[in-house]
């Protein structure tokens, strides 16, 4: 099967919740192509046609449930051969992660994180429904460089802000690069909020978790 076959497979068995085709098309290919490219080109477009038809109201939370579940089995396939392309660097750097409290989407989250592993960063995954204080008290503990905020909804995006404002009522704002991200979020809101920085994918997000690391550690030295 080619390539794009396979991706176009990837894309129906997501939206169809088919574990099974999914799996098969993604072992197809996996040996001989980036699994980054596998998420992006194959899954992730089904995931997204699956939204649309959710936000239209064509289909119902069970449909979107077992689609969820259906990525999350293939990226257990993928996952492994992303870990294997990261080459074993120097810590590039601490971050704490979590979606913001109220909201539970997680997978743009664990995509981040997985290739942030691979780029030699130390990750601490808070998973879902993290408050403001739990970012902050893992962020302290952890002697992070960076707090990683994640949210999928227009309605939970707001929290970010909330972190941020808790950052600074502690006085610690300046201690931490705050990154923001997820669906509804981009540039201009994280500018409003006063996030130190955003990206809608997730090799962006590695690349200005480095940028702004570089730039921590150039300006205190
Ligand atoms: C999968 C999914 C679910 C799954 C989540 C499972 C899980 N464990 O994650 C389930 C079925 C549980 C679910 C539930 C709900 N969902 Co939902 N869901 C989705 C769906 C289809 C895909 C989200 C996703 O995973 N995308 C793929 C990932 C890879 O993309 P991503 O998260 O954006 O991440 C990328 C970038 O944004 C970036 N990134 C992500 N995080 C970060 C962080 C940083 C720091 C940086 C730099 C970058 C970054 O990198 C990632 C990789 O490229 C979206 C539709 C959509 N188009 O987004 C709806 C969607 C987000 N859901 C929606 C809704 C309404 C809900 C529910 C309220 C439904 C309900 N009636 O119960 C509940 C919410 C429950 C809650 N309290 O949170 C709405 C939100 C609307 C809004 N208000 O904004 C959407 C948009 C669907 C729609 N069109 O209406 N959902």
């Amino acid at each position: 099967m080619g390539k794009k076959e396979a991706f176009e497979k990837m894309s129906e068995a997501v939206q169809e919740g088919d574990t099974e085709t999914l799996t098969s098309a993604i072992n197809d290919v996996i040996n001989d192509t980036d699994p980054l490219e596998i998420i992006q080109a194959g899954m992730m477009p089904g995931l997204k046609k699956v939204g649309e038809a959710f936000g239209a109201g064509e289909i119902f939370l069970p449909e979107m449930l077992m689609a969820t579940e259906a990525f999350q089995e293939g990226m257990k396939v993928i996952e492994p051969k992303l870990l294997e392309t990261g080459q074993e660097v120097k810590s590039a750097g601490k971050v704490v992660f979590g979606t913001v409290i109220t909201d539970i989407h997680e997978i743009g989250k664990n995509i981040v994180i997985t290739l942030m592993q691979t780029h030699g960063f130390k990750v601490n995954d808070l998973g879902a429904n993290v408050s403001p204080t739990t970012f902050v008290n893992e962020a302290e503990k952890a002697n992070a460089d960076i707090i990683a905020m994640s949210s999928l909804m227009t309605t939970t995006m707001t929290y970010q802000r909330d972190v941020i404002n808790y950052l600074k009522e502690r006085g610690l704002r300046d201690k931490y690069i705050a990154l923001v991200g997820g669906g509804p979020v981009n540039a201009e809101w994280a500018e409003q909020i006063g996030a130190d920085g955003t990206s809608d994918s997730a090799v962006g997000a590695v690349q200005i978790a480095e940028k702004l690391i570089a730039q921590k550690k150039g300006g205190a030295s």
